[in-house]
């Protein structure tokens, strides 16, 4: 543990370098009959840099979308759920959270922040601006995997929001999506709520648009991976020979990234000590992003035990941000 002053506790739970398993994942991956690499290692300094790109691009409406959403009724979900503290699972750096401190703030409720990301600078950064920012605000620093280590959040202060935003649950498939959130609901006491953003199933030409915008810097953030893997795991991927592919599953109701190989593509992965070959056209999946219904929303969070009390949109119903609580 960290104290970094009175107010700030930080808790390190990856050892630096073994921070997402890279090495297993991509053992496992790229060995299989259908390739494929989970997405959480797009987000190197440069992934991160890019993934801020995208949420900026006008094809990109879910960001915007969301935040709209907060500002529009951060002072109704406070008053619902007379939240003292909030839980942040992927903070990064917090730019919609804000949001709601600001009405926990305005409220009176506010005590502390917990959030849990795997880029400790991130954490650190961010508890060192946000106690400025709310004087009195606690905060205790997760540096930690929100699918390995819930089991660390500290002893509630109050009744609790755990927020989870951006649409991120939508990489989980579908069964491991449910029982992520089974986990979650174990991990909450009957005072507690979860806010969870997610994506809406909508005209799939609008879909595919936000993962095909025309800069190609969602193209970029795609292959982005694979300059990952060549450098972690001393790879040697021609990444230029990899094209973008996003499409809307419409029978899944997800968009799904895979890079496909321009031609016959042949990869050592160094740290690995194995050769991978792709035949010409062959694809890798690097991304799942699912699509909500409200079915599909209430039928997720009922596996999982929790019950669900309010789904808010923006006006044009791009994306849902919902409150949820552990059924009693
Ligand atoms: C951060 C997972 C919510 O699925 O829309 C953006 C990532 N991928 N463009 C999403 C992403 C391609 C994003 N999430």
């Amino acid at each position: 543990m960290t104290v970094a002053n009175a107010e700030i506790e930080i808790h390190t739970y990856l050892a630096a370098g073994d921070e997402r398993a890279l090495a297993d994942d991509v053992l496992d991956g790229l060995t299989r009959p259908f390739k494929e690499l989970p997405p959480k290692h797009f987000y190197d300094a440069r992934g991160a840099d890019l993934f801020d790109r995208i949420c900026d691009l006008p094809e990109y409406y879910p960001t915007r979308a969301e935040r709209a959403i907060l500002r529009e009724r951060a002072a109704e979900i406070v008053e619902l759920t007379g939240a003292a503290e909030i839980v942040e699972l992927g903070s990064g750096t917090a730019a919609k959270t804000r949001i709601l401190l600001d009405a926990m703030q305005e409220a009176g409720t506010l005590r502390r922040y917990v959030p849990l990301d795997v880029t400790e600078s991130m954490i650190l950064d961010t508890a060192a601006t946000l106690v400025e920012e709310y004087p009195g605000l606690l905060v205790h620093g997760i540096v930690g995997d929100f699918e390995r280590h819930l089991h660390h959040l500290p002893a509630a202060l109050g009744p609790r929001l755990v927020v989870f935003l951006g649409g991120t649950i939508g990489n989980f498939t579908p069964g491991s999506r449910r029982r992520f959130l089974r986990g979650l609901a174990r991990a909450m006491g009957t005072d507690d709520h979860l806010l969870l953003g997610t994506d809406l199933v909508k005209d799939p030409a609008l879909l595919e648009a936000a993962y095909n915008d025309s800069d190609g810097v969602t193209a970029e953030f795609n292959r982005n991976v694979l300059h990952v893997v060549n450098r972690e795991l001393a790879a040697d991927f021609a990444v230029e020979a990899f094209d973008h592919v996003a499409f809307f599953d419409r029978e899944r109701e997800w968009i799904e990234m895979r890079l496909r190989a321009s031609s016959r593509q042949h990869v050592h992965i160094g740290a690995l000590g194995i050769d991978v070959v792709f035949e010409p056209r062959e694809e890798l999946r690097t991304e799942i992003s699912a699509k909500f219904t409200r079915e599909r929303l209430e039928g997720d969070l009922a596996a999982a035990g929790l019950e669900l009390e309010r789904v808010l949109s923006d006006d044009d119903e791009l994306f849902a941000v919902s409150l949820s609580r552990p059924r009693t």
